[in-house]
């Protein structure tokens, strides 16, 4: 157990210590001087010690794999915050608790993993880091991660340049008045497929909003040089949103780095969850606190609205949308176990992408249908699918777990390279496959 750990117990107790002797010479006053005595004695106390230094507790992010449901119920009562796709009995699951709740873990036989042994110790370590960064600016733009409005600059920056490939343009607006920006790319051939790709319905998952980016101008600058890039980008008319909610995003660089909903109403909405496909059923949350609430009722956010209404006016047949953590690929259904009726498309398009992304750099992707790993009702692939009749996949970006939503800068453009083969490989479908 790492030392800092023993700081906040130590500056706790002695807190006690010093409240007990107060109370103890309040006492003595009492009895042996009287009344009028206590009464000057109460007069000439100091102030009550309300500056004691108490350190708030530690939040650390664990790896554990309840064996049965009494495990299960012990990891989710003490679960700050549960970080990993997978949920249920046998499986690990990533969570945040307080150090002081390791104690518990550990005796009920969890033995649980530490992953990050500080979060926000890393956050404040990152956040230095791209400070740092805003000075000796780093020559590739994808060698930091990059915030709401610096993501906006260079899609203008790209829209500009390259007028004949792509179009921006805003499909919505935020809760806050941000503009939900979309790249339209490419499509020149009649018979090209209409294709969404988006990132970043999650706040805190920042390689999802810098992949789509980095998809993007690739498909872009590379079209002249990359036959395989340009046979894409002419057969596909595609829909890059990097930024699905922007109000998170930004506040995830603002003021809380793990956060994850939208900002409606200060608590937010899981904008995977406001779906209308299986709205309100398992793996969402009515509680307006949970991480997984779904919102009054399914396309009440403005966010989620503006992606219904692109992909209804498109005709979008093919959808990939970015999330991190797990390096997952996801497909139908994420509500329920029953298998889809197209589980075995599904399937064998899920391993030419997987395999695809393990050509880049030989990084393993594990093929699932969601509600494999746990039930989540109300999210944008299932609606795409169900609703839309596009063939839709979720990829969980880097890492496998470890660092969780705080990915070294280094891993920026090698997780491109793995979100790009997975657009492609997407792409060369064809709807007999
Ligand atoms: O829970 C989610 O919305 C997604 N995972 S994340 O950790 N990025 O929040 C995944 C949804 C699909 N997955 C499952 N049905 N398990
Ligand atoms: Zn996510």
């Amino acid at each position: 157990m790492p030392n800092a750990r023993r700081g906040p117990h130590d500056l706790f107790a002695w807190a006690q210590s010093q409240r007990g002797r107060i109370a103890e010479r309040g006492w003595i006053a009492a009895l042996v001087l009287g009344p009028l005595a206590a009464v000057t004695w109460l007069v000439s106390l100091p102030p009550a010690p309300v500056a004691v230094p108490t350190a708030p507790p530690v939040r650390v992010a664990v790896r554990v794999t309840p064996s049965d449901a009494t495990h299960l119920a012990l990891a989710e009562a003490l679960a700050l915050d549960v970080w990993s796709e997978n949920f249920g009995p046998g499986s690990p699951i990533d969570l945040v608790v307080h150090d002081g709740d390791l104690p518990r873990l550990e005796a009920a036989g969890l033995q649980p993993e530490i992953l990050v042994p500080d979060i926000d110790a890393v956050a404040r370590d990152e956040a230095a880091r791209i400070a740092q960064a805003e000075i000796h600016r780093p020559a590739d733009w994808y060698g930091e991660f990059r915030d709401f409005t610096a993501i906006t600059a260079r899609l203008e920056d790209l829209a500009a340049r390259y007028p004949e490939r792509v179009s921006m343009s805003a499909i919505g607006g935020s809760i806050e008045g941000r503009p939900l920006w979309a790249l339209r790319i490419g499509g020149t051939a009649p018979d090209a497929t209409p294709m969404l790709v988006n990132g970043a319905q999650h706040a805190r998952e920042w390689i999802a909003a810098m992949v789509t980016t980095c998809v993007a101008d690739r498909l872009v600058r590379e079209y002249d040089d990359n036959p395989a890039i340009r046979d894409f980008v002419d057969h596909t008319e595609l829909w890059v949103v990097p930024v699905v909610n922007p109000d998170g995003y930004q506040y995830s660089w603002s003021s809380d780095r793990y956060w994850r909903k939208n900002r409606r109403g200060g608590h937010g909405v899981d904008l995977n969850r406001n779906f209308a496909v299986a709205f309100g059923g398992a793996g969402s949350s009515s509680a307006k606190r949970s991480e997984i609430y779904r919102g009054e009722y399914a396309f009440s956010e403005p966010e989620s609205q503006a992606i219904r209404d692109l992909v209804r006016r498109e005709s979008i047949a093919l959808h990939v949308d970015f999330h991190s953590y797990g390096q997952l690929v996801l497909y139908p259904w994420n509500y329920t176990a029953a298998p889809a009726k197209h589980r075995d498309r599904f399937a064998a398009l899920g391993d030419r992408i997987a395999s695809a992304i393990f050509a880049e750099h030989g990084t393993g992707y594990t093929l699932k249908a969601g509600a494999q790993l746990y039930a989540a009702a109300g999210t944008l692939s299932d609606w795409m699918y169900g609703e839309a009749g596009a063939t839709s996949f979720t990829i969980e970006l880097r890492p496998k777990g470890g660092s969780g939503f705080v990915l070294p800068p280094e891993q920026i453009r090698p997780t491109c390279d793995e979100g790009l083969a997975a657009v492609l490989a997407l792409g060369s479908a064809t709807p007999s496959d």
